[in-house]
C-alpha cells in the first residue's frame, strides 16, 4: 500500500505538519524503530533514548516479554467493555494490588484519566466519608505541578501554555508552594473543608525538583492529622523509576491514592491505575465512573508482563545504582564547564540545569547537537534538560551516554 511506503525524515515531518494539529514541537528525528535502549531513525541513524517516552519505556522499547503477551492477548480478546466481565483483569487486578500494597485498583488508560478519576473518589470521599458539605471539598495542589492535560487538571496549572484559553476553569483547588511544608500545615489548619493533597514525589515536567528529605513523611503526617486524603501522582516516578518501586518508598510513605501509569504497560499500550484501600475505593459503586477501555484484557496481560519485568529483572534496583554514577560522573564533570550549573534527580530520573536563561534556546541547542551525537533527549522548561533513559541500560552503555553528553557540552563551550 502506498501509504506504508519507507519515508524520509522529512516527508514524515512535512505529513505531520499538513495533516496533524501542532500540539507538540519535536526535536526532528523521524523514529521508525526501538529496541532496548536503542532508537533508529527511518534513515537508520542508531541512538541512545535517553527520554524513554517521558518514563513509560522503562523496561526497554518492544521489551520481547510485553510484545509478546500484548500479541497473545491482542490474538485472543482485546476489549469485552466493563459490560461483562473478562478472565484477565481480575488476574491484573490481583498482581498489581498485591504487588503495591492496596485493597483495590481502579483500571483507567491514561495518566490524566487517572488523576482525574483520583480526584473524583477523593471528592466523593470527603462528601460521603469525611462529611464536607457537598461541592465544597477543596484539594491542595503543587505549584508547577503537572499532572494531565484535562480541562480540570489544567485548571490548577500555572503554565500559561498549559492553561491560557481553556476557560472557565474547574473550581476547588489550592495552590501551594511545592516542597513547603509550612505552606501545607497553614493551609490545611485554616480551612476545613480539605479533600486532599495532590503532589507529585519529584517534580517532573517543572525540571526534575527532588524534595527535601522528610518533605513527603512529614506532607503525609500532616494529611493524617487533619484527615486529608494524600495522593501520590507517580505516573512518570513510579515503576521503579527513581531506583525505588514508587519515589514514595524512598521515604516508606504509603499514600491513601496511588496513582499509576506510563511504564504500568512498558511504554506498550495505554494503561493507567488508581490504588486505594477498601474505605476510600467503596465510594465508587456501579455506573459511578468508568470507561471503555479502562479494564480491557490486552491492557491487563500487558500490565502483568510489563510489572514481571520489573522485578525478574531488578530495574529499580539497576536505576539507584545507575543513577548514582550517572550523577557522580556529571557532578565530576560539571566543575570544568561553565554550561552547566547543575545535575539533580533520583535513580534514572534526572536533569541538568543549564547556565542561560529560561527563554535562550540552548537546552534546545544542546539537544539538537546531542541528538547528532546519538543521544536523544528533551529540554522540559527552558534551560533544564531532563536525562531519563531506559531502566534496562547497562553501565557500560550507561557510561558511553555519559561521555556522548561531556562531549556534546564541551562543542558547546568552545
Ligand atoms: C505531554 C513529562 C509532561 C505526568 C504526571 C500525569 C501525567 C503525566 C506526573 C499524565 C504525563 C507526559 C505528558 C506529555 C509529556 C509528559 C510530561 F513530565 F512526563 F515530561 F507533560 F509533563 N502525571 N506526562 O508526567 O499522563 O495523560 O500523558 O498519560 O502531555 O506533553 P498522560
Amino acid at each position: 500500500m502506498a501509504v506504508l511506503e519507507n519515508l524520509t525524515s522529512q516527508q514524515a515531518i512535512d505529513l505531520e505538519n499538513k495533516h496533524g494539529a501542532h500540539n507538540y514541537h519535536p526535536l526532528p528525528v523521524v523514529l521508525s524503530r526501538g529496541e532496548g535502549v536503542y532508537v533508529w531513525d527511518v534513515e537508520g541513524k542508531k541512538y541512545y533514548d535517553f527520554l524513554s517516552a517521558y518514563s513509560a519505556v522503562n523496561q526497554g522499547h518492544c521489551h520481547p516479554k510485553i510484545i509478546g503477551a500484548m500479541m497473545h492477548q491482542a490474538q485472543t480478546l482485546t476489549l469485552t467493555s466493563r459490560a461483562f466481565y473478562n478472565d484477565m483483569l481480575g488476574t491484573y487486578e490481583e498482581y498489581v494490588t498485591s504487588m503495591f500494597g492496596f485493597d483495590k485498583l481502579l483500571p483507567m488508560n491514561t495518566g490524566a484519566e487517572a488523576v482525574e478519576t483520583a480526584l473524583k473518589i477523593c471528592r466523593r470521599w470527603a462528601y460521603q466519608k469525611k462529611g464536607i458539605p457537598e461541592n465544597q471539598a477543596k484539594i491542595i495542589v503543587c505549584e508547577n505541578n503537572f499532572h494531565g492535560r484535562t480541562t480540570t487538571i489544567i485548571s490548577f496549572s500555572n503554565d500559561p501554555v498549559a492553561k491560557k484559553d481553556y476557560g472557565p476553569y474547574t473550581e476547588g483547588f489550592i495552590k501551594i508552594e511545592y516542597d513547603n511544608l509550612q505552606a501545607l500545615e497553614h493551609t490545611l489548619e485554616s480551612h476545613s473543608d480539605i479533600a486532599g493533597f495532590l503532589v507529585e514525589p519529584i517534580q517532573g515536567e517543572a525540571g526534575v525538583y527532588v524534595p527535601s528529605e522528610g518533605y513527603l513523611t512529614a506532607a503525609k503526617a500532616l494529611c493524617e492529622k487533619h484527615n486529608v486524603l494524600f495522593i501520590a501522582d507517580e505516573v512518570q516516578t513510579g515503576i521503579a523509576r527513581t531506583g525505588k518501586l514508587l519515589a514514595v518508598d524512598h521515604e516508606d510513605v504509603k499514600p491513601d491514592i496511588l496513582v499509576l501509569g506510563k511504564a504500568l504497560s512498558g511504554g506498550a499500550y495505554p494503561v493507567s491505575a488508581v490504588l486505594a484501600n477498601d474505605p476510600i475505593m467503596e465510594v465508587i459503586t456501579p455506573g459511578s465512573h468508568g470507561s471503555t477501555f479502562g479494564g480491557n484484557p490486552v491492557a491487563a496481560a500487558v500490565g502483568i508482563a510489563a510489572l514481571e519485568v520489573v522485578k525478574e529483572e531488578q530495574l529499580a534496583e539497576n536505576a539507584m545504582e545507575l543513577g548514582q554514577v550517572f550523577r557522580e560522573e556529571l557532578n565530576k564533570f560539571i566543575p570544568s564547564c561553565d554550561l552547566v550549573q547543575s545535575v539533580r534527580g533520583k535513580g534514572l530520573l534526572n536533569a541538568i540545569v543549564i547556565n542561560d536563561t529560561e527563554d535562550s534556546s540552548t537546552a534546545w541547542d544542546i539537544c539538537m547537537a546531542l541528538r547528532d551525537n546519538g543521544l536523544l533527549a528533551k529540554p522540559t522548561h527552558g534551560n533544564i534538560i531532563r536525562f531519563a533513559p531506559p531502566l534496562v541500560m547497562n553501565h557500560e552503555q550507561l557510561l558511553d551516554c555519559v561521555s556522548i553528553i561531556i562531549k556534546t557540552l564541551r562543542e558547546f563551550e568552545k
